[in-house]
């Protein structure tokens, strides 16, 4: 741990504590006209974020994605006014009036940070922790490009990912996973500044918090430094210019800070984490830092200056990169295509041809397996999908053969492109990690693990569907299919728990040629997260040439696998996975009986709802009410597609440790079954 000492300067004057009373009281200002927020971290934390964005931060407002930009990030997500006053202040599209809408609908300054929303808003935060976790993901991109696109004296990436992190941010679990891995890889392009206020909601840290944060950090290998007062400029500045120094171990600044700082009553008080300061104590605050009582949202022309002066930087070096780019071009034109198409966020053409086609005359084969063929006949193509698993890469078959792998030390060397990242027991982490990812831009991320761990990891999953973050993630062992391991292992509410996500896509594909067609889907057409789940155990690729519905139909969501014999269905089954099987099983037990039985493969709802209304009375007509689902796993939202009239056969208890085989007779996932509930809903419907 190092104490940073004076040794470099960047000329400090009273403007840059101007610049940062104007950053307090634009938080200050807009917090109380909305009645609601919170004041005290942006006022406690303004002197680190001035001296990063002033002195450091690389940025172009003009350009806010320009690819080889610094990328910062406020995982304590509740200071957003901090964000948008620094945003503000830098020139990018957020102005004094939207800072007046603080929190109001519509507006581009919501109450914490969301990616998409606002200019040079890298990620959505405020769920505490995920901003930790991004950041890492971020780094890891960009060690990952750099390596792999970067030759002597042209480098095409380098840059650092920045954050301010908070108490509660160090207290989450996630941000334990994440900065675990951080310093494993030695992701030295990693600044952290820690908001050291000893304050959270409920009163002071000690309540709950008494670990040496410093200690911990630097057990995970990373490189700690201390700025003892948070106010001082000379400190923070050497500080941040130390940690970039550090290329081989992410940093963490400690800066000894004071939430409210400068308000007279509420500086170091819980008080002022989340709520207005009122109107006296804001005209004591004002007072107390020397700033007109009466003015509000009040920017001083020469702090603009000053900012105007540190994107005019971020301007010039985007130039530079740029005509660095075209250089890079001529020298080396097949490597700066790939990039370019991957700075795009577009696969190369042409690639989906090597999605594998699967033969029915081959053993069965688990769904989870034919992903892994899948991902290891695309990936020499896509040189930017890289991923991995939360330790469970030869379950989950993410593993990319032959390649490197993401090991410590990697990312000081030149290396052959190493794809396989080894996440660890990390299942949050890896969550958050592979939003950072997505959003850093330039690869394509993955992530495995079993369904039932989907839930160790829900939070990331949630917030890459609310910000869009294009992740692939590969859950298998999906039912009781999984066999012995038993309940603990075995999903049941799953899929209904990831369904309910909005903006989620959830494939459950029943046969390899499904698979295929899923990994296409999840690449090329969802924009944001797909989650693709997958069986442990084997089940037959389909012979679609016997009249079943071709596999590339999935992309609709569900359709007509088999046709019901005859004129028209007298009853739907509908099957997901490893059940379509059965589904169809069962049709061929109700045609012994007589009746005429649909069978529809549906992998995906989120895929179906897309269709128009046409195609999805095509699949379910509206007059065809007896319906049957069978999946194994909780029934819950099967009533969307099975109606009043129909009967769903599902799950709803939890699973068993048992032989697979014995487990779907015992929860009655059989063709029998499935038959006999169509007839009950028959027999409902006739009267
Ligand atoms: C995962 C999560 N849990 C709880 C919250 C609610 N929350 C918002 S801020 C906060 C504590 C803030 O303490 P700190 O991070 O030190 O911020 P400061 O008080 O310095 O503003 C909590 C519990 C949250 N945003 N995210």
């Amino acid at each position: 741990m190092t104490e940073a000492a004076s040794d470099s300067s960047a000329c400090f004057t009273e403007l840059d504590q101007l610049a940062v009373n104007t950053i307090r009281t634009l938080a200050i200002d807009a917090v109380q006209k909305a009645n609601s927020g919170h004041p005290g971290m942006p006022m406690g934390a303004a002197a680190m974020a001035h001296v990063l964005f002033s002195r450091h931060l690389r940025f172009c407002p003009s350009d806010p994605s320009w690819f080889d930009r610094d990328r910062f990030i406020l995982s304590a997500g509740h200071g957003s006014m901090l964000l948008y006053s620094l945003l503000h202040l830098s020139g990018y599209e957020v102005s004094v009036d939207d800072l007046k809408d603080f929190r109001q609908w519509g507006s581009v300054t919501p109450g914490h940070p969301e990616r998409g929303l606002t200019p040079g808003v890298e990620v959505t935060t405020g769920p505490l922790g995920q901003g930790f976790a991004n950041g890492v993901g971020m780094a890891a991109a960009e060690a990952f490009l750099a390596h792999t696109f970067n030759r002597p004296g042209r480098e095409l990436v380098n840059h650092f990912t920045y954050a301010i992190v908070s108490d509660g941010d160090l207290m989450e679990g996630v941000s334990a996973e994440a900065a675990s891995l951080a310093g494993h890889l030695g992701l030295g392009k990693l600044v952290y500044l820690y908001d050291d206020n000893h304050i959270t909601i409920e009163g002071p840290t000690a309540l709950a918090f008494s670990e040496d944060v410093g200690h911990r950090f630097s057990s995970y290998g990373w490189h700690v430094l201390q700025v003892t007062d948070g106010n001082d400029f000379e400190l923070l500045h050497q500080a941040v210019c130390r940690a970039k120094e550090v290329l081989d171990r992410p940093s963490l600044v400690m800066v000894r800070t004071r939430i409210a700082y400068g308000s007279p009553n509420k500086e170091d008080s819980a008080d002022a984490h989340g709520a207005p300061l009122g109107v006296e104590e804001v005209r004591l605050t004002k007072r107390a830092l020397g700033w007109d009582e009466e003015a509000e949202f009040l920017v001083p022309e020469e702090v603009r200056a000053l900012y105007r002066q540190a994107a005019e930087r971020g301007a010039t070096a985007r130039e530079a990169w740029q005509a660095g780019v075209a250089v890079y071009e001529q020298e080396y034109p097949q490597e700066a295509a790939q990039f370019m198409r991957a700075v795009a966020g577009e696969l190369p053409e042409g690639w989906a041809n090597a999605l594998p086609v699967f033969d029915p005359n081959d053993k069965a084969l688990a769904t989870r397996v034919a992903s892994g063929k899948v991902l290891n006949a695309i990936a020499p193509l896509i040189p930017t999908l890289v991923g991995g698993s939360a330790d469970l890469g030869p379950s989950n078959n993410t593993t990319l053969k032959p390649t490197d792998e993401w090991l410590p030390g990697t990312f000081q060397r030149r290396f052959r492109g190493g794809r396989n990242f080894h996440f660890g027991v990390r299942e949050h982490g890896m969550g958050g990690l592979l939003n950072g990812m997505a959003q850093h831009g330039g690869v394509f991320p993955y992530g495995g693990t079993f369904l039932v761990f989907s839930d160790y990891m829900r939070p990331s999953i949630r917030l890459a569907a609310l910000s869009s973050a294009h992740v692939v993630y590969v859950f298998t062992h999906d039912s009781i299919g999984l066999g012995e391991d038993g309940p603990t292992h075995q999903p049941i509410e799953h899929l209904a728990s990831l369904r309910a996500i909005p903006d989620l896509v959830v494939i459950r594909p029943s046969d390899a040629n499904e698979v295929s067609v899923a990994w296409r889907v999840a690449l090329e057409e969802v924009r944001g997260p797909c989650a693709l789940v997958l069986t442990r155990q084997s089940v037959p690729t389909f012979d679609r040439a016997t009249g079943l519905g071709p596999a590339e139909d999935l992309v609709r969501g569900a359709y007509v696998m088999a046709e019901a014999a005859g004129e028209g269905p007298d009853v739907i089954l509908i099957g997901t996975g490893s059940e379509v099987s059965v589904a169809l099983e069962a049709r061929a037990l109700l045609a012994e009986e007589g009746v005429r039985a649909r069978v529809v493969a549906m992998p995906s709802f989120e895929l179906f709802e897309m269709q128009q209304r046409e195609y999805r009375e095509s699949v379910f007509p509206p007059d065809v009410e007896a319906r049957v689902s069978v999946e194994a796993a909780s029934t819950f939202g099967w009533e969307r597609y099975v109606g009043l009239k129909g009967r769903t056969v599902g799950i709803d208890r939890f699973g068993a440790s048992a032989p697979a085989e014995r487990l779907y007779v015992e929860f009655g996932i059989t063709a029998e079954r499935v038959a006999a509930e169509a007839q009950v809903a028959l027999a409902g419907i006739r009267g």
